[in-house]
């Protein structure tokens, strides 16, 4: 996501983050560097010139000149105009009384009905009873791709073969009430551009389906196209919110930086891969930081936190407070990591992560020899590793298809990881990712 933004922001800060004084022209410099990389970053070119003349103001403001690091404070101010450029505040969903009407409205491809069952997913997990509707009857498979998600994910699917969008948004709401579903999301058709038809169509079912929310869906990879069709359903139609899809694959970030901006209205979700649980709620401060390279250790958090189980990892502290944790308890743990994503993913939310990652190649099989290599240790092994010695080692490796040094690098990380959740006494007995990594310990 944004590697290229990101890279660019990483060496005009390295620039300034050294130098004691400021002269206006290293700011000058600084800014010449940030527009150009913004340009190429496909950022409309009106948000471009808006947002430095923010951060003109504040650079060369009194605050600066004062500052005992003037180079990190304007790193400060470009961090800050950023995160209003984005929205400034995390927009949620509106409240209303129950139920919440959502209607999903985009181009076709733009993400539609894959972003309306992962906005199902995510409210369901939220404890919320949603109902999904098929109102794209464009194409019958459009209503099979639905269904095909819907039970995927366990939500039911309002739908109807042969009838008319309008007419089928009504039974749907009416259908929600009467089956107490708290949240109605509505998929609709799109076409392969802004037209008269699809507008004329997308005002009935509007109307029909009375939302509380207009939520667009826009393909972030298409970057300032992105922008101006969000500008057309906003004039024509009227939006609520925006949902930008395929974050994931958009590098240079033009579309997520400036169609807040342009449009006004505000970004809500991101979608970051086609999986259904791979989307996130967009918060203008956390995206703003992943943008500038200062990692997301938030979201991070977040997500550690929706994967680690409670009670295991309760149990795990306690154990370690007694003294009692043991590789098979690491192995848990580290299983609960893996399932929060790729190690690249996960990497990429800390701080400074950018340029590692271009250096070291982060590969997930690392995860797999770490854990091929437990699950070849004897019960007794995992329990107690000191007995572990070199015809043991000796084994752990052939068993696992690596190497003893790898089995001596895993029983390294080990200590270091007990070490380190001994320092986070009666926390979460969550080891840190990084330490683990590396051996080394972290900031939390
Ligand atoms: N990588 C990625 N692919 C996505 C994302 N959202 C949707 N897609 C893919 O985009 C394609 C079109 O999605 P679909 O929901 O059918 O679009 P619709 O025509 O607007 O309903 C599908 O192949 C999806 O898997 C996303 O956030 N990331
Ligand atoms: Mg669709």
């Amino acid at each position: 996501m944004f590697d290229t933004l990101t890279q660019r922001f990483e060496s005009v800060f390295s620039s300034l983050r050294g130098k004691g004084k400021l002269s206006e022209k290293d700011i000058d410099r600084a800014l010449r560097e940030v527009r150009v990389a913004l340009l190429e970053a496909d950022v409309n070119v009106g948000v471009v010139k808006a947002f430095l003349s923010r951060v003109r103001e504040g650079a060369l403001g009194e605050d600066v000149a004062k500052a005992i690091s003037p180079g990190q404070q304007v790193i400060k101010i470009v961090h800050e105009e950023l995160v209003t450029t984005l929205g400034s505040e995390t927009a949620g969903l509106v409240k209303t009384s129950p139920p919440l009407t959502i209607l999903m409205v985009g181009l076709q491809g733009s993400g539609k009905t894959t972003s309306a069952a992962k906005l199902a997913k995510l409210l369901q997990g939220q404890g919320r009873n949603p109902l999904l509707v098929a109102a794209d009857l464009q194409r019958p498979a459009a209503i099979d791709q639905l269904e095909t998600l819907g039970r995927t994910i366990d939500v039911p699917v309002f739908a109807e073969r042969g009838g008319k969008a309008p007419k089928l948004v009504k039974a749907a709401v009416r259908e929600a009430s009467r089956s107490r579903h708290d949240v109605v999301i509505v998929d609709t058709a799109g076409r392969l551009q802004i037209d008269d038809d699809l507008m004329k169509e997308l005002a009935v079912v509007k109307k029909a389906a009375a939302p509380d929310e207009v939520l667009l869906v826009v393909d972030a990879m298409t970057g300032q196209d992105a922008v101006n069709v969000a500008q057309g359903f906003q004039d024509q139609i009227g939006v609520t919110g925006l949902f930008l899809s395929k974050l994931d694959g958009d590098a240079r970030g033009g579309a997520a930086i400036s169609v807040r901006e342009v449009t006004g209205a505000p970004v809500k979700f991101a979608g970051i891969g086609e999986g259904l649980d791979e989307l996130e709620p967009f918060h203008p401060e956390r995206m703003a930081s992943r943008i500038l390279g200062m990692g997301d250790v938030l979201t991070l958090i977040e997500k550690a936190e929706s994967v680690f189980d409670e009670d295991e990892a309760e149990k795990a502290a306690r154990k370690l407070e007694k003294g009692e944790f043991t590789l098979e308890d690491f192995l848990t743990q580290f299983q609960m990591m893996k399932s929060m994503g790729s190690l690249k993913d996960i990497l990429a939310m800390l701080p400074g992560s950018g340029s590692l990652l271009r250096e070291v190649d982060v590969d997930d099989r690392d995860f797999k020899r770490v854990e091929a290599i437990i699950q070849s240790m004897t019960a007794d092994e995992r329990r107690n590793p000191k007995i572990i010695g070199g015809s043991r080692k000796r084994r752990i490796a052939f068993g696992s298809g690596t190497k003893p040094q790898d089995v001596n690098r895993v029983l390294k990380q080990f200590v270091e990881a007990q070490k380190m959740m001994k320092t986070l006494a009666g926390g979460r007995g969550m080891p840190s990712l990084e330490g683990l990594m590396s051996g080394q310990r972290t900031k939390r």
